[in-house]
């Protein structure tokens, strides 16, 4: 027996696009999907991959409790309508190959994907996750000609909590008690800042003697490399997916956290027309502010020279 019922308001909740059904996206999917924020299209290349992934996910909404909708696909059509896309095609290193050995190959990718995706979802918020990540967010960037609070690359993030894990595995700590901020260029000169570091508000600098700080510090410049030759295939998936998803987060859900971004700089920091991680506030128009810490000299010098390694090899990058 059934009672009739108001027809149920359908609450249809926003549409993340990603570029690129890999490790890193197709475990993005998962938890954006997990976590209810908002129906995914995961699209790639690959003919039947992206499909089958969605598929497999949507036979574990059941169990995981969610009811998200998730779509596989080739073509960028079905992307239409998206809120925010995120670029995690292309290649991922190989052991002993550095991030901007990958630049030729994965420019192309990003450059097209982020084409293709901006005609189909014109108001959406990017977030590029493809390395080398500062080059690939200022080329998506000029591609698609969007304003700068549009369009970020996600790595402080990531490392932040790489470097927020060597800290709480190093003191017997819980890792959520532990907050730091990692900013400039997603390599080897990405600038930790040790004294922005604390335990549940103590400075690290309390706790560990330089010598620990910096064989932390050090480990975190390497945190990709590390995993990379472990794994011998591939590198970091489930750290980066979920570094991603808060950003997808704080946007969706208009957060307003503060988090390490790649974001375009027009003379923050002294330093223009580059992109390079650096504190900002993430909401529903993306990008809402950009925080300008007052760096010491040494901290200012290392921003700058990652930014200028940067610079580079957007000179580098082919013309597309
Ligand atoms: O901190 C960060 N930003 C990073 C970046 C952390 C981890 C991974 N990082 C980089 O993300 C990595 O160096 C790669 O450049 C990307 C994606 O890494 P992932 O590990 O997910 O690589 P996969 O598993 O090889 O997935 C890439 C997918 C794969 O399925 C390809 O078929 C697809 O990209 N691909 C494309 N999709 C759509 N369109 C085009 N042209 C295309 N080319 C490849």
């Amino acid at each position: 027996m059934s009672s009739s019922l108001d027809s149920p308001t359908l609450c249809r909740l926003p549409r993340v696009a990603i570029i690129g059904a890999g490790r890193v996206g197709s475990t993005l999917a998962q938890r954006i999907a997990e976590k209810n924020l908002a129906d995914v299209v995961l699209l790639d290349i690959v003919g039947g991959m992206p499909q089958g992934l969605a598929l497999d996910l949507l036979e574990a909404r059941g169990i995981e409790l969610h009811n998200r909708q998730i779509i596989g696909t080739n073509n960028y059509a079905d992307t239409s309508g998206s809120q925010i896309v995120v670029i995690t095609a292309g290649l991922p290193r190989k052991p002993g190959m550095s991030r901007d050995d990958l630049l030729r190959t994965n420019a192309k990718i990003v450059v097209e994907a982020a084409k293709q995706a901006i005609a189909y979802s014109p108001h959406a918020i990017f977030i590029v996750v493809t390395n080398p990540l500062d080059v690939m967010t200022y080329l998506a960037w000029q591609a698609t000609g969007l304003p700068r609070n549009r369009i970020m690359g996600m790595a402080g993030v990531l490392d932040s909590a790489r470097f927020e894990t060597f800290i709480a595995l190093e003191l017997g700590v819980l890792p959520a008690d532990v907050k730091a901020m990692v900013l400039g260029s997603h390599g080897d000169l990405m600038v930790p800042l040790s004294r922005y570091a604390t335990v549940n508000g103590i400075p690290i600098t309390e706790l560990l003697d330089a010598a620990t700080i910096e064989r932390l510090v050090t480990r975190t410049r390497n945190g990709g490399a590390e995993i990379v030759e472990l794994m011998q295939t591939g590198g970091a998936f489930f750290a980066p997916a979920s570094a991603t998803s808060v950003m997808v987060e704080s946007i969706l859900l208009n957060q307003s956290r503060l988090l390490p971004v790649a974001a375009y700089l027009q003379g923050e920091y002294g330093l223009k027309d580059v992109v390079i991680g650096v504190p900002c506030r993430l909401g529903l128009n993306g990008i809402e502010s950009i925080l300008e810490l007052n760096l010491s000299d040494s901290e200012r010098e290392a921003l700058h020279f990652s930014a200028q390694s940067v610079r580079k090899n957007i000179q580098r990058s082919p013309e597309i």
